[in-house]
């Protein structure tokens, strides 16, 4: 067990005053991506001109990347840039625009908003954001809820929604916690760390180094998988079946750990009937790889201690959470959990609020009986019910009801902090919802597809300008974001608008209670640090504060489940009426029926990382796009010869269901698997003619469905392992 007894604020590093006095270097924490970084921000007469990584915090310990160095203070000092409102002039979508004031804005959103309340309900309203792990996200939640309305949007369906639910169903609570420095043996599934996350790819490098082994299970060749002592290259979309022999292994062999399965593992007999037939020889033919690297990763892991690390190649599935169960059960018969060198659970200084706190506390949520109303909370209570992960709405059926009406009218979206028309699959459906819509607000930094489609636009702030105390599972630490760079303009904050708008929507009637007591992002953060012994006022000097917890003790820690235990059988999955064992599902391309396979022969697996872009952004940036010009698609030697592709010739694909297409330029390499079509995401051109913005041309997600399958949890559609196939191969001569 290990514990440290006082709070920890380090001064490694302090504000410091150069001989020029307009010149500082502050410590903050680049928010450009779920990693987490610790920063340091110079800046000069307001103005951030350099961003580096702080080697001082405890959970990044130097790590940083290129996005956080470039991507954000470009992306904050653009001339593109919106500094006004602005409101639509023309038609709907096709992207006219004129500046207004923000009096004019707010109340104009006010009253479209009132009038659909007051015709629909308020249930009629919904918000759409990437989720509520920063102020940011949660501000959407507390408007709608605000306003009367239980329906928010968040992307984390085709994130990590399908972890999250895994791990709070078997009760880990081990969501970031990898202690892969302590390791000796890191298993990294559908992860690639060496772009996704630089603080986990130092992180396996130094325990390499001190002879940790590694062992990957990924279709591509990723520089972990260069870099691992075994590599289990699955057909995508298999890797449940993968985890379940390797636990079959792990109880033939005895190799599992009996006195922790039997204090702290509820289910263990029922599993092991469960997987008694599921051999590595039976995982072989489903996933394609060989049985004696199955039973020999399964003896790498269970040597211990071992440490999960897995990413979104498993997420964001049709199948996400069974798998990611699979792989939970192996972390728990194992005794990985809260161990040095395994998986940590959750910690928190006490008495510190995060944003999710705030989202579950009963004094800021709708009364039940209006929560019970919220889409998607009937069909996956385990994500949109009271109890779901940020119990927000499904996302298709929520377009589904702006479409049809049923189950009732949504006929207004405020959408901010999320590119929906790049990130939703099923582009052309998104249009047809948004152009259905009585009004459309957006909330941007910048001119994006989603925003041309909007009838106001609200300019917003940057996370350089925008302060925000969260807290960081790597160190573990609370992490300070400093709001360091003034204003380019007439920008708001999230929290802000969500203010002014429920001040106007009270004086329409139009509110059903003021949620939202914090007005300004530091009122929030006093509220965050209150009643924990962290000081705000050291936090900012400082840029993280490291905190004491419990290691190991797990009778001192509180396992959130029925039982009180690790549940391999999960009883309030059983309740849900979904599969209360891991179990594994055929991936959907094999799901198909035979017709559409013989029509989409290849598998399409999207969301690949590039190392210069997040998801849709920095698409602007001259340097980003010197590092990736253009959409890529990896393509087999083999599966190339059969289609007549040739490098740098442009493919269009489409898969089944989905109502457009996507060009993608060919990168021939044996890096992917043969029939297997791979590339990312997020692709739009911010130099061709809006408000097109080349969404309909290389936007994976214009080629992509998002109307089931279903995970039967979360609701998640498949980002990956889809059938697929290609309509058209242009030699690059042609299409330039
Ligand atoms: N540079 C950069 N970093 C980012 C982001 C970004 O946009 N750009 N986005 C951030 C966000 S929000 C996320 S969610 C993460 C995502 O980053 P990661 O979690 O690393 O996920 P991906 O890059 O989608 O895929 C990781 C690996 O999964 C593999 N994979 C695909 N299908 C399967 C499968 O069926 N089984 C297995 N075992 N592997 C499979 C892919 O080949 C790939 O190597 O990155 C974060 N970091
Ligand atoms: N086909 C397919 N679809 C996918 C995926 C996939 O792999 N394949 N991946 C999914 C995943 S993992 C994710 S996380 C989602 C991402 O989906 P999104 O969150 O929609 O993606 P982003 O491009 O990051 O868009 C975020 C928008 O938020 C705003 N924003 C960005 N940073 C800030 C900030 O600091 N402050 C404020 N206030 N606003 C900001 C910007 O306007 C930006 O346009 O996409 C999902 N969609
Ligand atoms: S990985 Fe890069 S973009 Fe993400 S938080 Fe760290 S520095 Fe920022
Ligand atoms: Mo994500």
């Amino acid at each position: 067990m290990r514990a440290c007894f006082e709070v920890v604020v380090q001064s490694p590093f302090i504000q410091s005053e150069t001989p020029d006095a307009a010149r500082t270097v502050q410590p903050s924490t680049c928010w450009e991506c779920g990693t987490i970084c610790g920063s340091l921000l110079t800046t000069e007469n307001g103005v951030v001109t350099k961003i580096s990584p702080n080697p001082s915090h405890p959970a990044s310990k130097g790590a940083f990347c290129v996005k956080g160095i470039r991507g954000a203070k470009e992306w904050t000092y653009q001339d593109g840039r919106l500094r006004t409102p602005l409101r639509r002039t023309g038609t709907r979508g096709e992207g006219r625009f004129e500046p207004i004031g923000w009096d004019e804005a707010i109340g104009e959103i006010a009253d479209r908003f009132a009038e659909v309340r007051h015709r629909y309900g308020p249930m009629a309203i919904a918000g759409a954001t990437n989720g509520a792990f920063f102020g940011r996200g949660l501000m959407m939640a507390l408007l709608m809820r605000s306003i009367g309305s239980p329906n928010w949007m968040i992307n984390q369906d085709l994130c990590g929604g399908c972890r999250a639910v895994a791990d709070k169903m078997t009760g880990l609570n081990v969501g970031g916690g990898e202690d892969i420095d302590e390791t000796s043996c890191a298993l990294i599934v559908g992860r690639n760390p060496s772009v996704a996350d630089p603080i986990q790819w130092m992180a396996l490098k130094r325990a390499k180094a001190k002879g940790a082994s590694i062992v990957v299970i990924d279709p591509f060749r990723t520089p972990a998988a260069e870099i691992a002592d075994l590599w289990l290259r699955p057909r995508p979309g298999t890797d449940a079946a993968i985890a379940l022999a390797m636990a079959h292994v792990m109880i033939a062999e005895k190799l599992y750990d009996k006195p922790f399965v039997e204090s702290w593992c509820y289910g263990f007999d029922r599993f092991t009937q469960h997987v008694r037939e599921l051999t590595p020889s039976w995982a072989e033919a489903q996933s394609g790889v060989p049985a004696h690297d199955i039973a020999a990763a399964a003896r790498h892991y269970a040597r211990g201690p071992a440490c999960f690390i897995s990413g979104h190649g498993i997420d964001g599935s049709s199948a996400g959470v069974q798998t990611f169960r699979a792989f939970f059960t192996l972390v728990a018969i194992t005794g990985n959990v809260d161990r040095v060198g395994g998986n940590r659970r959750g910690k928190k200084p006490e008495g510190f609020q995060t944003t999710f706190d705030v989202l579950f506390d009963p004094n800021y949520r709708l009364p039940p009986e209006i929560e019970a109303l919220r889409i998607g909370a009937k069909d996956f209570p385990l994500w949109s019910g009271p109890q779901g992960y940020q119990m927000a709405c499904h996302n298709p059926s929520v377009l589904t009801a702006m479409l049809t009406g049923e189950p009732y009218p949504v006929r207004a979206l405020y959408a901010s902090g999320a590119n929906i028309l790049l990130t939703y699959p099923d582009l052309e459906r998104t249009v047809a919802a948004l152009n259905s819509l009585d009004f459309v607000a957006v909330g941007s930094q910048y001119m994006t597809p989603t925003a041309a489609w909007a009838d106001i636009i609200l300019p917003k702030t940057t996370t350089l300008e925008e302060e925000e105390v969260s807290l960081h599972q790597g160190g573990p630490c609370v992490t300070y974001t400093a709001a360091a760079s003034v204003r380019q303009g007439e920008q708001k904050c999230d929290q802000e608008i969500a203010v002014l708008l429920i001040e106007e929507l009270a004086k329409r009637q139009a509110i059903y209670r003021d949620y939202l007591p914090w007005k300004t992002q530091s009122e929030f953060a006093e509220y965050c640090v209150a009643k924990s012994a962290i000081d705000l006022a050291e936090l900012r000097r400082v840029g993280y504060a490291t905190f004491p917890f419990e290691q190991g003790d797990l009778s001192r820690q509180v396992i959130a489940t029925p039982s009180g235990k690790f549940e391999l059988y999960s009883q309030v999955m059983e309740q849900a009426g979904v599969e209360a064992l891991p179990t594994f599902l055929l991936p959907s391309n094999q799901r198909e029926q035979k017709a559409v396979s013989e029509d989409f022969p290849l598998v399409l697996q999207t969301g690949f990382r590039e190392k210069s872009y997040h998801h849709s952004r920095f698409r602007e940036q001259a340097w980003a796009r010197k590092v990736s010009p253009h959409p890529l698609v990896y393509v087999h030697p083999q599966t190339a010869e059969q289609h007549g592709v040739h490098e740098g010739d442009w493919i269009k694909l489409t898969t089944p269901r989905a109502s457009g297409t996507c060009s993608l330029k060919a990168r021939i390499t044996d890096d992917t698997l043969p029939g297997v079509l791979t590339t990312g995401m997020g692709w739009w051109l911010p130099e061709a003619p809006a408000p097109e913005f080349g969404v309909r041309t290389v936007n994976i997600n214009a080629a992509m469905s998002y109307s089931g399958p279903w995970d039967s949890s979360t609701g998640s559609a498949d980002t990956g392992g889809i059938a697929c196939r290609i309509l058209s191969v242009s030699p690059e001569s042609e299409v330039a």
